[in-house]
């Protein structure tokens, strides 16, 4: 039997206590949550220690080696993470929603796809119509999900098989879709740019889906997403010293926007320190993740827009503006 989003919503809750008493999923608590403001916008700063541990934690599980490692993402899944599948009927596509083994956020979820496919390869009209419909069933619930997708080898992606991601935002709008939400647009559906963001990032409001038929989700969002990949190729090929291989990007998706983000590379080296620090699609939702203090406190001295700035792309959208009949959008 398969499930429906409402379905995987309602029975999220359960799953996940389940999975914790048993020791199938792995929970992060973090320290706090740090409040950081740059150039108007609030970021969020999440310090987890405990993250420092996984390794030890997954060797302890009797995870093997990186090289012999199994595809969590395949079946015969854990059946303490397994939520279950979904099935698109126009497409006929099976997908299956698992728990996050990892969570450092509570019922952390994942959309994948139940055959492989490359976690390089852009999401399929029905993998975006069902990431659309799991946040639609969240709303619907009260709760305030959000999706995320890390495409190619400098995006922060650590799985290759195709995965979206879910997270519960709670009370909280990420810092970057405030920033969105307060922008006043000339044309509603056109791409357009954040500029108060130092890299280069392109954006798509979108209309109110909630009652629309699948087809008509599954075709607003795809042209949505063709629209904005479009432009981070562009962006890209405006770079010539571009790592070769296929284009990384993060998308930030929630029932307002949605947001690709070109990404140059996976991690940013601190120049004091030369530590690295890893990049997801959260962090460039204005959502960043440390492992210590000490981590916390280099992360404010550099400041988050250099690091973002040090992993994204340099921004060109006033060239493309010029190059097609984009608006551009003026923040606030
Ligand atoms: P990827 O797209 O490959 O990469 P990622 O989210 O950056 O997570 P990564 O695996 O690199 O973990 P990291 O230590 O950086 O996602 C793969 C997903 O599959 C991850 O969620 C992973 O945990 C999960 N997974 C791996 N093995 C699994 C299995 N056997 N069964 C089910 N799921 C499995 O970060 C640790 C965690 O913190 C990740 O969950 C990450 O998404 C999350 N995180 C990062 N930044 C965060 C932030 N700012 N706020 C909250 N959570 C954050």
């Amino acid at each position: 039997m398969t499930l429906t989003s409402a379905d995987v919503l309602s029975s999220l809750e359960n799953k996940y206590e389940d999975a914790r008493e048993t020791g199938d999923l792995i929970f992060f608590p973090s320290e706090q949550i740090v409040k950081h403001e740059e150039d108007g916008i609030q970021y969020e700063i999440r310090v987890c220690t405990a993250l420092k541990n996984k390794a030890s934690v997954t060797t302890a599980n009797n995870e093997v080696t990186e090289s012999k490692k199994p595809n969590p993402f395949a079946p015969p899944y854990n059946e303490k993470l397994y939520i279950g599948d979904m099935y698109d009927a126009e497409e006929d596509l099976y997908y299956a929603v698992l728990l996050n083994k990892f969570s450092v956020v509570p019922h952390h979820f994942l959309l994948v796809t139940k055959e492989f496919r490359p976690q390089t390869s852009p999401l399929l009209p029905s993998e975006l119509y069902m990431t659309y419909s799991l946040l639609l069933a969240a709303r619907k619930q009260g709760k305030n999900y959000l999706a995320f997708y890390n495409c190619g080898p400098q995006s922060g992606a650590s799985q290759p098989h195709k995965h979206v991601q879910f997270i519960d935002a709670e009370d909280g709008i990420p810092p970057i879709e405030r920033l969105a939400r307060t922008t006043q647009l000339e044309v509603a559906d056109r791409p357009f740019s954040l500029r108060r963001l130092s890299y280069a990032n392109h954006v798509r409001r979108l209309p109110d889906l909630s009652l629309a038929s699948p087809t008509e989700v599954a075709d607003k969002i795809s042209m949505a997403y063709v629209s904005l990949l479009d432009l981070v190729i562009s962006t890209i090929r405006y770079d010539p010293t571009y790592p070769s291989g296929p284009p990384s990007y993060n998308m930030v998706l929630t029932l307002e926007h949605m947001h690709l983000i070109p990404r140059r590379w996976e991690e940013y080296t601190m120049p004091e320190s030369g530590k690295k620090q890893n990049v997801n699609a959260l962090g460039f939702a204005g959502m960043l993740l440390v492992k210590s203090d000490e981590e916390l406190e280099a992360v404010k001295k550099e400041t988050v827009s250099k690091i973002l700035h040090g992993v994204g792309v340099e921004s060109v959208h006033d060239i493309e503006v010029a190059g097609t009949s984009l608006e551009a959008a003026e923040d606030e």
